[in-house]
């Protein structure tokens, strides 16, 4: 079998790239560890920066998004009893988008097969070969047959525990990690939100986020131990947690119900340099992973795509190597400045273990700067909405 491009990985990163490449007449193949469902039960991420919701557009899979999603022109910090708002719209022309994650790679998959595109699901023991060669391919199992694909570029879209970043031979690949003490404990229900923007909380018991997919389905997180367990949590738990964490005029109006969906997540920030190896190209979070705080995983896989897309585009059509030889020092500074940005958002807002008295002062003195600052807030807007490509 032959293709131009193999994507390895069928999650959002690798979806809109092969869309993308599709829209420009370049022939790609994704291969995907999964099945579609089971990638589409992933609850995950669910603010999209424009730049993003644009690539979606590009790619052709925008309309249900265009007619479900939510604008946000600003976001909500609250620390302890108190709350204040930053209005993206008084520093910067751009809002986010609220939608799911989910429902954005139902959509890719849509698109995909309507245009029979191929994926390939269930596949096994994925293994690249001669990547730094001009003539590379990728070797794996389905249905109990081993395929051979013979393409020109490789893309790993496999995510944080994917095979392709490891093709990068060990001596010459720079693994950057930072582990937080603590992790995320999510739920999913089906409620009216209790605000109409993201409410971001700093309280003494710990970080908790509002957040929301659409008019009945909220999505909420608090801060909890890392090796916490899920089992540890009855629904009747986690409701009176994230109210005593969030100011009293949400918690009052907080509109409870089961949970749809329960998780933990670890937080860490992570990234692999360089993200190019000979014809190997990475994207997403194979990468590169970020706390959640800043609502950038996803937003960063797709700056990677814009940049690994056009960077074939240019191949393919002038036959100009510039911008994939630049792939991962282009991707990489962006990369880095989004890390800085979550990694601030994290600091800012959770109690660490280890934070002493003077620790916790320069916290609080951070968010005070943060409300009568407007400095600091077009800093935070900026951020927040998205670096420009
Ligand atoms: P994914 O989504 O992990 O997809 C990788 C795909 O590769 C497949 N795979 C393989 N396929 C073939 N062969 C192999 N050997 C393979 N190994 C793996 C996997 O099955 C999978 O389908 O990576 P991708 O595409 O780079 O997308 C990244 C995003 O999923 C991720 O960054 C975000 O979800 C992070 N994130 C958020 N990002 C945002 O931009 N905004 C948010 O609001 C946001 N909220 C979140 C989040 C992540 C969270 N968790 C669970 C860590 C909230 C949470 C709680
Ligand atoms: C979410 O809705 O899942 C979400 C929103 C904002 C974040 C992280 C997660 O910063």
């Amino acid at each position: 079998m032959r293709t131009q491009v193999v994507i390895i990985g069928g999650g959002p990163s690798g979806l809109l790239l092969g869309q993308l490449l599709h829209k420009s007449g370049i022939d790609a193949v994704v291969l995907e560890r999964r099945t579609r469902e089971y990638v589409l039960t992933r609850i995950r991420a669910g603010v999209l920066e424009r730049g993003l919701v644009d690539l979606l557009e590009q790619a052709g899979a925008a309309d249900r998004l265009h007619n479900e999603s939510y604008t946000h022109d600003g976001t909500v910090f609250a620390v302890n009893n108190e709350h204040f708002g930053i209005p993206f719209s008084k520093y910067i022309d751009k809002p986010v988008t609220v939608y799911g994650q989910t429902e954005l790679t139902r959509d890719l998959y849509d698109k995909r097969e309507s245009v029979n595109a191929q994926t390939l699901f269930n596949v096994e023991d994925v293994v690249l070969n001669n990547v730094k060669s001009n003539a590379p391919s990728v070797e794996c199992r389905v249905a109990e047959k081993t395929i051979r694909i013979d393409c020109d570029f490789i893309a790993g879209c496999d995510g944080s525990y994917g095979v392709s970043r490891h093709n990068i031979p060990a001596e010459v690949r720079n693994e950057f990690e930072k582990i937080y003490p603590f992790g995320w404990l999510g739920v999913l229900a089906e409620t009216k939100p209790v605000h109409e923007e993201l409410v971001y909380a700093n309280s003494d018991r710990g970080f908790a986020l509002c957040s929301m997919r659409n008019q009945n389905l909220s999505r909420y997180y608090v801060q909890c131990d890392a090796n916490d367990n899920i089992d540890n949590w009855t629904d009747t738990q986690f409701w009176d947690e994230l109210k005593r964490r969030i100011p009293d005029q949400f918690a009052d109006t907080l509109d409870t119900g089961p949970s749809i969906e329960k998780s933990i997540a670890k937080l860490r920030s992570f990234v692999c340099e360089p993200m190019q190896w000979g014809r190997l190209f990475l994207c997403g979070d194979a990468a590169h992973i970020v706390p959640p705080t800043g609502a950038k995983g996803l937003n960063t896989a797709a700056s990677d795509v814009h940049y690994l897309y056009n960077a074939l585009h240019q191949w393919y059509s002038e036959n100009d190597h510039t911008a994939l030889d630049k792939y991962s020092e282009t991707a990489l500074k962006r990369v880095w400045k989004v890390q800085r940005f979550s990694w601030w958002m994290t600091s800012t807002l959770h109690r660490f273990p280890q934070y002493s008295e003077f620790d916790l002062r320069v916290q609080r003195a951070e968010l005070e700067f943060l409300q009568q600052s407007e400095a600091a807030q077009a800093s935070l807007a900026l951020n927040y909405v998205g670096l420009p490509y």
